[in-house]
């Protein structure tokens, strides 16, 4: 067969661009050659529908043991009791949490999205929002900072059966503890998607959400530095106290309903180069390595949060505990569109995104947001924020002047030569 040369040459474009840029974009980052090339290989070709263990196919001996080796690896991570390494994403991880617990139509109280919150916390447009009856708390106009006031407020009068924490645009730790003591009082489940700030919370650099909520769910590719998918994690596997029910009508263990709700529930064959992807992702997690960069993040993000205030950004909250900042570029005149497309052009990729309380569209927004683990992959230290913020602010300073624009893309290439990426690959 002839290799597939126009695919493979637009592949390697986008090494080139990832190799080129700084990467910004909070919920990216690079994951190791070794898991690329677990995902590359010839387990995509194997179906393994079930569990290591119990399975409907044959030949699942070696599938076996990589997915068993990701769920022991990731229990040892967090020091949880259960895990399911088989959701294809942490969409599809939430969704399954969702489907174990809930019944079409029960209540359901999340982050607003528009303050930070995630689609599958109960967006109208999602299925989490068609589903199931959402109701929202935000943050406070003020500090910016998650309402919990008003969390309890809402929970009180609504009494949903599930309370979702977690954001992907929040830079501030959480009160899980808080949550939970107004869950207990009106009887809901409590789950925490911690997608985004997952690997600091893996390091102790954030708080455990383990103790106080019943399920978490995360991605695996953004500060776990894994692949593309997702996992659900338990602190604790119980006897639910809620009363729900298997199909045939028995109370079951709670680790049981959840492997239920992601195979046979929502998913077919689990993808086992994934999974074994995962394993390495997961045992790269558990070396002191993974802990000094877990470190270096937070430090990045917070020298960078400084410069950026320095210049006279406005930081929502003000700074960062954790590995991302969503500045309101209103005091800037500049929007959050007009933003991210001329940064693209000097080669400095983000995300546009709506701030609390915007009078934007979500496809215009006031904000931008920015994250450090990418470039903190890429071997930059709190000394060189200040350089990356200086290239931001020279772009958005002259956003409609190109020759400046063109003048920092070309000073951005240089730069990056000196944090090499995937020197491996040709
Ligand atoms: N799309 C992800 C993010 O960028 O935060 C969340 O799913």
């Amino acid at each position: 067969m002839q290799r597939d040369s126009l695919v493979f040459d637009i592949i390697h474009k986008e090494l080139e661009r990832q190799r080129n840029g700084i990467e910004l974009i909070a919920s990216e980052n690079f994951t190791s050659l070794q898991v690329i090339q677990a995902m590359g290989s010839i387990l995509t070709n194997k179906y393994a529908e079930g569990y290591p263990g119990r399975r409907y196919y044959g030949g699942c001996e070696f599938v076996d043991q990589t997915e068993q080796l990701a769920i022991d690896r990731i229990k040892e991570v967090f020091n949880c009791e259960y895990a399911n390494v088989q959701p294809h994403s942490g969409a599809q991880a939430n969704a399954a949490v969702l489907l174990a617990v809930l019944k079409a139509g029960d209540k359901i109280l999340g982050l607003d999205l528009s303050m930070g919150g995630h689609l599958t916390h109960g967006s109208p447009v999602n299925f989490s929002g068609k589903l199931y009856q959402p109701h929202f708390y935000g943050v406070d106009k003020e500090t910016g900072l998650v309402n919990y006031a008003q969390l309890e407020e809402v929970a009180r009068k609504e009494k949903p059966q599930l309370i979702i924490c977690g954001a992907s645009a929040y830079s501030r730790d959480w009160d899980y503890k808080r949550i939970r003591a107004v869950a207990d009082e009106v009887g809901a489940f409590v789950m925490a998607d911690i997608a985004h700030p997952a690997g600091l919370i893996a390091k102790g650099l954030l708080s455990s959400p383990f103790e106080y909520c019943h399920f978490v769910t995360s991605t695996t590719h953004k500060t776990l530095r894994g692949p593309r998918g997702g996992i659900i994690l338990m602190g604790k596997d119980f006897e639910n106290p809620f009363g729900v029910k298997d199909p045939k009508g028995n109370i079951r263990m709670m680790s049981h309903l959840m492997d239920m709700a992601i195979f046979p529930g929502i998913q077919g064959g689990p993808l086992e180069h994934v999974i074994a992807a995962k394993a390495i992702a997961f045992g790269e997690i558990l070396t002191e390595d993974f802990t000094a960069y877990a470190k270096q993040i937070q430090t990045n993000a917070q020298a960078m949060a400084k410069s950026f205030v320095s210049r006279g950004y406005n930081l929502i909250s003000g700074g960062t505990d954790n590995h991302l900042m969503l500045i309101d570029l209103r005091n800037k005149n500049i929007t959050g569109k007009k933003a991210q497309e001329t940064l693209d052009k000097a080669h400095i990729t983000l995300n546009k995104n709506s701030v609390p309380f915007d009078d934007k569209s979500p496809f215009v927004t006031s904000g931008i947001r920015v994250g450090v683990p990418a470039i903190t992959t890429r071997g930059m230290k709190e000394k060189n924020m200040e350089t990356v913020v200086n290239f931001i602010d020279r772009v958005l300073m002259n956003i409609d002047d190109a020759n400046k624009i063109s003048k920092v893309a070309d000073e951005v290439h240089q730069f990056m030569k000196q944090y090499p990426l995937y020197p491996e690959l040709k």
